[in-house]
């Protein structure tokens, strides 16, 4: 997980003309509206700044697992030192356009035993009348790992477990549910979300911290893993989700619109199971269609364009029968990492496919 505009820095001090850094970062996706466009979507709140929605609906109400973004003072870099996020809060609401309301803490870095710093991009699920959160930090070695918390309610408070989950590591986690009851924890994220440091199964903290820089071999991929009945622990060793391309062949990790950066979500719809994530670098998010939760997955297209800020993370949701997207942007702050949810309608093509949202009116 980057979060610097490499490009747009360059262009700043070569050039320096403010037009020429607005039209070359938006082309980075770094920057703000293009000309005369407006936003699709509003923020969902305004009271503090959130991001990486993850949205779950629940007894009939919509919850949002986000994010919880702060002026940290750390400066940008390419491994989102400056996402120094240290609790959650959770959004929820009664219908998509209803009045949104801004919970306290749910879960504070300093009640986690074992992180030392970084709480990014959490998901939640339900099971037996318990609801578990899931979150990355980075432990006091500076390794991400998952770590899972519980709660008798959906919007906490949530008491995390003393140790991070076994096996897991990078980050954004992500659970789904098969209709058979059966859940999946999905994680993974390049440059600084890790997963490159573990491409031989162990952490290596000499392979970069970027990507593998082997274009013309197949992308790192995502991992999942079954959740065992406790929700707590996998139930299996982290495996890779491939992710293919149209002639079935893993896409590489020179293929910077497709392969995989980060924040895993997946839904399924009829019988096909839809596995979308972000782009990264591209500053898109792709999706691409399978007959199991594990893969293979072949890409199919954009779900979301890239919106104003670095980072596009999402999720998607069914709510009263109808689709949407919830996404972020950097609408209130014109920063980074102050960053601000939304959501918007999501469509199906008669033929399953999605129809790609512009999260700009022009
Ligand atoms: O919010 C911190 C990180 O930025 C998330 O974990 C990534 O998905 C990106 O949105």
């Amino acid at each position: 997980m980057p979060r610097f505009s490499a490009i747009a820095a360059i262009t700043l001090s070569l050039i320096g003309g403010t037009a020429v850094v607005a039209q070359t970062a938006r082309q980075d996706g770094d920057a703000t509206p293009p000309p005369n466009a407006r936003y699709l979507s509003q923020p969902l709140t305004r009271e503090i700044f959130t991001a990486d929605p993850s949205a779950h609906v629940f007894n009939g109400r919509i919850y949002i697992y986000a994010s919880h973004d702060i002026e940290s003072g750390v400066p940008n870099d390419d491994l989102g030192t400056q996402y120094a996020m240290r609790d959650y809060r959770v959004l929820s609401m009664d219908r998509p356009g209803g009045k949104v309301t801004v919970h306290p803490v749910a879960l504070d870095l300093k009640d986690v035993r074992w992180a030392g710093k970084q709480m990014w991009a959490p998901d939640a699920a339900y099971k037996n009348g318990t609801y578990f959160l899931y979150f990355p930090a980075k432990d006091k070695q500076g390794i991400f790992r998952i770590g899972v918390a519980t709660s008798k309610s959906p919007t906490g408070p949530f008491k995390a477990d003393p140790e991070p989950m076994r096996g897991t590591y990078s980050m954004d986690p992500h659970v789904f549910t098969d209709t058979d009851g059966t859940s999946y924890l999905y994680v993974g994220g390049i440059w600084g979300g890790q997963l490159q440091n573990w491409a031989t199964g162990t952490y290596n903290p000499d392979a970069g911290v970027t990507d593998l820089k082997q274009d013309d071999k197949p992308a790192l991929m995502p991992k999942v893993a079954r959740l065992d009945a406790s929700m707590k622990q996998i139930a299996e060793p982290l495996q890779d989700v491939q992710i293919l391309d149209e002639q079935g062949k893993p896409v590489l990790g020179g293929d910077h619109d497709r392969r995989f950066f980060e924040a895993a979500w997946t839904f399924k719809r009829g019988d096909t199971y839809y596995f979308t994530y972000s782009t990264g670098d591209t500053h898109k998010i792709a999706y691409a269609t399978g007959k199991s939760p594990r893969g293979p997955f072949t890409y199919r297209g954009v779900v979301l364009n890239p919106v104003q800020g670095w980072t596009n993370h999402h999720s998607a949701t069914q709510v009263g029968g109808k689709w949407y997207v919830f996404y972020h942007d950097t609408q209130i702050s014109g920063k980074n990492h102050l960053r601000n949810v939304k959501m918007a309608p999501l469509t199906f093509n008669a033929d399953g496919t999605i129809q790609t949202i512009d999260p700009f009116v022009r």
